[in-house]
C-alpha cells in the first residue's frame, strides 16, 4: 500500500496590498472609483471618533460598557465594501465601520452599548443582523442566512464576522463545516485582533494561520492584511464573487491589532506589554489609508478638516438623540419571544408593582424629609434662644 502526501484542492493565500511604510503594490490595487475612496475615508474616521465618544460617555457615566473597535476599521470596512446592499451583513461585536458604510445611524450605535433594546433595531432596508456579543453565535446565524441566500436563489452573498478567540468555539466549526458541505455563499470573516480578553492568539490554536482552518471544511481560506484596506477590498471582492456565481464559501482570516482595552470593563496593562501596541501603533489602518489618499491626491488639509466638522455635527447630534432616549426598566422582559410567556409577564408585574412601591417609598420619605426639615428650621430658632 502506498504512503504518499495527499495534494489536497484547497488554497491558503496571505495577501498584503498597502504595505506598512506605505508602498503600494500597484499590479495587486483594487480598482475603486476616486468618490468611494473618499466615502470609505470618511468613514473611517467617523468610525473612529464614534469610538471616541463612547468612550468618553461610558468614562463620564453616561453609557454602559463599551467594546472599542480602535485599530479594527479597515478590517470590517473593507468587506462592508465588496458587499452589495443586498447582500447579508451579520457583524461581531467590532464592526462599528462597516455598519455605518451599512446605514446604521450613530446614535442607534451608542443605544446598543448604553443597554437599550432599541441598538438592536436593524435600519430599514438594510440587510444585516444586529450586534452580537455571545461569542461566535452569529456564524450559526450567518451560515444559516447563506443557506436561505442559496435557496431563494437572487445572487445573494451572506458575510458573517467573528474574532480570533470565537475560533475555539463549537459554533464556527459546525458553520463552517454546514458552509462546505452544502457549499453555502458564504463569507466567514475572522478578525484575527490577536486577543480574545486577556488570552493571546497563541493560545487559541497551535495552527500557523486561522485562514488554514477553511481546508480543513473544503474550501480555501485567504488571510489578509486587515489593517489595510485595500488587502481586505481585493480579499472580499474575490470571495464574494465566488461565492455569487456558485463557487461555494471562503474563509478571511483579517489580521488586525485591538489597540485599544477589550472593553471599558477591563484593563489590558494587567496582561499585555506596551511595547506591543507600540509595535502595532504604525500600523494604525487610518493613517495608512490617508497616506494612501494624499499620494492620489485626494486629501489634503482642508478637507479633512471638512470631514472633521461635518463629523462632529453628527457625532454631536447622535448624542442627544441617544440621551433623550427614555429609560424604561420594564420594557426589559417584552423582547425575548414575539408574545411575552406567562412567567415574564408575571415578571414584569412584580417589577412593576416593586417600581410603583419604591416611587410611593421615595414620595414619603421625601415628604418626611421635607416636614422633618421644616420643623428643624421651625425648632431652630426655639432652641437658640
Ligand atoms: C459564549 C460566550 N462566552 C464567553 C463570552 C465572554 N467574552 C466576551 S468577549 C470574549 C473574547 C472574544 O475574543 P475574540 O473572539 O477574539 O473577539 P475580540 O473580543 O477580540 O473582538 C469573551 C470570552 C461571551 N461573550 N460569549
Ligand atoms: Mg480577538
Amino acid at each position: 500500500m502506498p504512503r504518499e502526501t495527499l495534494s489536497i484542492p484547497c488554497r491558503v493565500e496571505s495577501l498584503a496590498v498597502l504595505a506598512a511604510d506605505g508602498q503600494l503594490d500597484k499590479n495587486l490595487e483594487p480598482q475603486v472609483p476616486d468618490a468611494d475612496l473618499r466615502k470609505l475615508y470618511k468613514t473611517m474616521r467617523a468610525s473612529r471618533r464614534l469610538d471616541e465618544r463612547c468612550l468618553m460617555l461610558q468614562r463620564q457615566g453616561r453609557m454602559g460598557t463599551y467594546g472599542p473597535s480602535k485599530g479594527q476599521e479597515a478590517a470590517s470596512l473593507g468587506v462592508a465594501y465588496g458587499l452589495n446592499k443586498g447582500d447579508w451583513f451579520v457583524p461581531a461585536f467590532r464592526e462599528t465601520a462597516a455598519l455605518l458604510w451599512r446605514g446604521w445611524p450613530m446614535h442607534t450605535w451608542m443605544l446598543f452599548w448604553g443597554g437599550y433594546e432599541a441598538g438592536n433595531e436593524v435600519p430599514p432596508g438594510v440587510n444585516d443582523l444586529p450586534t452580537c456579543v455571545p461569542i461566535a453565535s452569529q456564524c450559526q446565524y450567518g451560515m444559516g442566512i447563506a443557506w436561505g441566500c442559496k435557496l431563494r436563489g437572487r445572487g445573494q452573498v451572506a458575510a458573517v464576522f467573528c474574532g480570533d478567540g470565537a475560533t475555539s468555539e463549537g459554533d464556527f466549526h459546525e458553520a463552517l463545516n454546514f458552509a462546505g458541505v452544502y457549499n453555502l455563499p458564504l463569507v466567514m470573516v475572522v478578525q484575527n485582533n490577536h486577543w480574545a480578553i486577556s488570552i493571546p492568539r497563541h493560545c487559541q490554536t497551535a495552527a500557523q494561520t486561522i485562514a488554514q482552518k477553511a481546508v480543513a471544511y473544503g474550501f480555501d481560506g485567504l488571510q489578509v492584511d486587515g489593517n489595510d484596506i485595500l488587502a481586505v477590498i481585493a480579499g472580499t471582492r474575490e470571495a464574494v464573487e465566488k461565492a455569487r456565481t456558485g463557487g461555494g464559501p471562503t474563509l478571511i482570516e483579517a489580521v488586525t491589532y485591538r489597540l485599544s482595552m477589550h472593553t471599558t470593563a477591563d484593563d489590558p496593562k494587567k496582561y499585555r506589554k506596551d511595547e506591543e501596541v507600540k509595535e502595532w501603533e504604525p500600523r494604525d489602518p487610518l493613517p495608512r489609508f490617508r497616506g494612501y489618499l494624499k499620494q492620489k491626491g485626494l486629501l489634503d488639509e482642508k478637507v479633512e478638516q471638512v470631514i472633521d466638522e461635518e463629523i462632529s455635527a453628527e457625532l454631536d447630534q447622535a448624542v442627544r438623540n441617544y440621551e433623550a432616549h427614555r429609560f424604561d426598566p420594564l420594557a426589559f422582559f417584552e423582547h425575548m419571544y414575539a408574545e411575552m410567556t406567562p412567567d415574564l409577564r408575571a415578571q414584569q408585574a412584580e417589577l412593576k408593582a416593586y417600581l410603583n412601591r419604591k416611587k410611593i417609598e421615595t414620595t414619603e420619605a421625601q415628604r418626611h424629609r421635607e416636614e422633618g426639615e421644616n420643623n428643624e428650621s421651625h425648632r431652630r430658632p426655639t432652641a437658640a434662644r
